[in-house]
């Protein structure tokens, strides 16, 4: 046992409800959203009730605890992606925004006219929409890695784009739908290699891996607090120094500028150039507990817990009649999508939820990829740090059910 799991679900009040008659809880869908340890809860609670105030604004004793912990949590959120400096951290939303922050304002700066982005086909829409919608605009090209049966990037053919000098490279460091984790160092220095800017959505992989942003030597790097136990609403855009201060500024507003005239500003110093408005303080000390919680587990740790998970699924699902798995590669994190031959994945996940069993069913915001492999939707169940061999169990307990009941 590489930690104390029954000790782990305590923290997290929502593993022990009832979620239907006779049925406990099993949650398979925290690669939607994870769910959140009393820790993170109680350190956001603390804040409303002791410490509330704006930040970068007041003198008063609040408003410098608040600035204080704000900022501390930059500290440790970038310390956590081993980034060099606190200022490469940037605040969003999400991943979504912190894609689009790279798409509207470095984009817009960089690229010109013919220039090529290289992409892949096994993207979430949140990196793909933002560079189509800035092709459109700067009439860029895009082009795509394909994904092979297995669910791998074709790496020849990305060796092939390469060559036609793309200036961005842009991919998800691990699939949300395949669980495939993609060779971000590789790629990165292959793309390196012919001076294109490389970002990297790391949506799915900072809440199960270690990951070292320096090491990797990705340009710019994207993730979502509630995704790695900590709240909503909150996301990272990590960047390197040079390329965030050559950047111009996302959204306009107060705290993103040093000095402002009637007819023009001028911006503020990193980070603050990038976080315009009043921002999620509570939810940046949130994600600074879930960083606290994640670590004090280890990121190893909780790796090699979903590899057992998603080894132990794999055996037991394949026994389960009518269902094909998408994506049956090693390199992989605790994500399975399958369909059952001649049932809705609706369906699928609408009995699994008479059970208890909470999965995701859905094109996953990757219809490019399921039309590639000629489908619209697909069941995906997925696991974290806190999920067991006994809950999978009532995964295919329930696909049994699905069985008899379609048969
Ligand atoms: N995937 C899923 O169920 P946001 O929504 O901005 O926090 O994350 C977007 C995103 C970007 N990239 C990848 C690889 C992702 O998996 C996600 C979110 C969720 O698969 C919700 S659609």
């Amino acid at each position: 046992m590489l930690y104390d799991l029954e000790k782990i679900r305590a923290d997290f009040p929502i593993l022990n409800r009832e979620i239907r008659k006779g049925y406990s809880l099993a949650y398979l869908d925290s690669t939607a959203t994870a769910q959140k340890p009393q820790q993170v809860i109680n350190a956001m609670n603390e804040y409303y009730q002791f410490h509330n105030a704006n930040i970068h604004r007041g003198v008063h004793t609040l408003a410098e605890e608040a600035t204080a912990m704000y900022e501390d949590a930059r500290d440790k959120i970038g310390r956590f992606i081993q980034a060099k400096y606190a200022r490469e951290i940037i605040f969003t939303r999400n991943t979504t925004e912190s894609i689009n922050l790279v798409a509207k304002s470095w984009g817009r700066k960089f690229l010109k006219p013919g220039d090529l982005i290289i992409l892949t086909e096994m993207e979430h829409h949140s990196n793909l929409v933002p560079w189509q919608m800035l092709a459109d605009e700067n009439s860029l090209r895009l082009e795509f890695v394909s994904v092979n049966e297995d669910g791998v990037l074709a790496l020849e053919v990305y060796k092939k784009l390469l060559d036609l000098n793309p200036k961005l490279v842009a991919f998800s460091h691990m699939s949300n739908v395949l669980g495939t984790i993609n060779p971000a160092k590789e790629m990165i220095i292959d793309a390196h290699k012919v001076g294109a800017i490389v970002l990297v959505d790391g949506a799915q992989s900072v809440p199960h891996f270690a990951v070292d942003v320096q090491d990797l030597d990705a340009d710019f790097y994207a993730f979502s607090a509630h995704k790695m136990v900590g709240p909503t609403g909150f996301g990272v855009l990590y960047g390197k120094e040079a390329i965030l201060d050559a950047t111009p500024p996302f959204i306009g507003g107060g705290d993103m500028i040093k000095k402002v005239e009637l007819h023009s500003f001028k911006p503020n110093d990193l980070p603050h150039k990038f976080e315009a408005g009043t921002p999620a303080i509570a939810e940046a000390i949130g994600t600074a507990a879930a960083v606290d919680y994640l670590q004090a587990i280890g990121m190893e740790n909780i790796a090699r817990h979903e590899h057992e998970l998603v080894h132990y699924a794999f055996n037991k699902l394949s026994s389960v009649e009518n269902l094909k798995i998408f994506g049956k590669n090693n390199n992989r994190g605790g994500v399975i999508s399958f369909e059952m031959a001649n049932v809705h994945p609706h369906d699928v996940a609408q009995i699994l939820d008479s059970v208890g069993v909470a999965v995701r069913a859905g094109h996953h915001c990757a219809m490019p990829l399921h039309e590639k492999f000629g489908i619209a939707a697909t069941t995906r169940a997925s696991f974290y740090l806190y999920n067991t061999t006994s809950e999978i169990d009532r995964l295919v307990e329930g696909l049994e059910i699905v069985n008899d009941i379609f048969s």
